[in-house]
């Protein structure tokens, strides 16, 4: 039989990729996809260019906020994988409005509405962010939830907010805690695609603070095994970290990314100013989805990284045209 899937976030990297891996060759064959996607600036129809015409695939434009829309989306739907956000963390702290509506507000109307049509399975992709900031050492999943940014604290209101409607409603909640994304389709403001495209184009690159920050970098393709395998063989009410396995300072990729562009640090990167309450270092435990899922990344950093800079190299269409409409500080670094 097949399983009715309503994606929210569709149109943006991760949901897009998950889109079309699951109606991809390697997927399961047995879902048909449903994307509900209001299209802000990170929403991209192009993304979803590769399934537009699959049989199984359906678009919705419309916002997590609308509970008449989703209502009705939720009555013709079996699961939820809801990746719909505000997801910059740089944008969150110039303005933590629409962070807070969709992310905190759009959680609630969807499981509120998934609870009233009873959803088999809600899938909430959250962040290894909403931990805080971590020295040493990594955090499990019962860690206790430390935002720092406008971002972080918006994404740890919506897990909770979801996870109360498993305790209170018996709604099927599953909570995913990833780590940093990479990978094609990734919008040009967040660090490796603006510095690729920076250095594609022979302009400098802006590496915020000391560049001692740490970050644990996760490849789109690890990302979406590690969110089937919690779609399909999670436990109700669980919350479950996805890590990479990659950590690197915020300088170390610089460097790795000079190389693959062929730059030089003197010529090409700009030290500025330290973003604010920029956390130092994230690190997810992943005992539980290893252990319980069998999960484990597949994807080598350094040939993740290199194909991914192929891409940005062989796909300017893709992205001049947003770095030209550019409203924000990153695009004219
Ligand atoms: P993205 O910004 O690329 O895409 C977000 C998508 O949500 C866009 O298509 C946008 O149009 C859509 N959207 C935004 N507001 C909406 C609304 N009100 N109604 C309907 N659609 C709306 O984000 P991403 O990087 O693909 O992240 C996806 C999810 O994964 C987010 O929940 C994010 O918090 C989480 N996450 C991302 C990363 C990462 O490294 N990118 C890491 C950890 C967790
Ligand atoms: O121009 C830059 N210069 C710079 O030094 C930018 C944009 C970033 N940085 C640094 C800040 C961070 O330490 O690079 C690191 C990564 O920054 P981002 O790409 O903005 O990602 P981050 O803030 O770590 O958040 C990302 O991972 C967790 C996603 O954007 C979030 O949605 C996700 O939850």
């Amino acid at each position: 039989m097949t399983t009715r899937v309503l994606v929210t976030g569709g149109a943006g990297f991760i949901g897009s990729h998950y889109v079309r891996t699951l109606l991809g060759p390697a997927g399961p064959g047995d879902v048909a996809v449903t994307v509900l996607d209001k299209l802000t600036y990170a929403g991209n129809p192009a993304n979803l260019d590769e399934v537009r015409g699959h049989p199984r695939f359906s678009f919705v434009r419309g916002d997590i906020c609308d509970p008449v829309l989703v209502g009705g989306l939720m009555d013709r739907h079996d699961q939820v994988v809801h990746f719909a956000a505000e997801s910059h963390v740089d944008r969150s702290i110039d303005g933590g409005a629409e962070f807070v509506r969709t992310n905190v507000v759009g959680t609630h109307t969807l499981v509120d509405t998934a609870h009233r049509a009873g959803i088999e399975v809600f899938v909430h992709i959250s962040t290894d962010e909403v931990y805080g900031s971590i020295d040493d050492g990594s955090w499990p999943e019962s860690h206790p939830l430390r935002p720092n940014s406008p971002y972080s604290a918006s994404k740890a209101s919506s897990d909770l907010v979801a996870l109360s409607y498993h305790r209170t409603h018996g709604l099927d909640v599953r909570v995913t805690r990833c780590s940093n994304n990479y990978g094609h389709h990734h919008f040009p403001e967040k660090v490796i695609p603006l510095f690729v495209t920076n250095l594609l184009d022979g302009r400098k690159v802006p590496l915020y603070g000391d560049g001692g920050n740490v970050r644990d970098w996760l490849h789109i393709d690890d990302h979406v095994q590690g969110i089937e395998l919690v779609r399909t063989r999670g436990r109700a009410g669980e919350v479950y970290n996805i890590g990479g396995g990659t950590e690197l300072s915020n300088r170390e990729l610089t460097g790795m990314l000079l190389d693959a562009c062929g730059a030089d640090w003197e010529g090409s990167v700009v030290h500025v100013e330290d973003r604010k309450g920029h956390d130092r270092r994230y690190s997810v435990d992943c005992t539980k989805i290893r252990e319980e899922l069998g999960y484990a990344p597949r994807r080598g950093f350094e040939e993740g990284l290199a194909e991914t800079v192929r891409w940005y190299r062989d796909n300017r269409n893709w992205w001049e045209p947003l770095k030209a409409a550019a409203d924000g500080p990153w695009a004219s670094a």
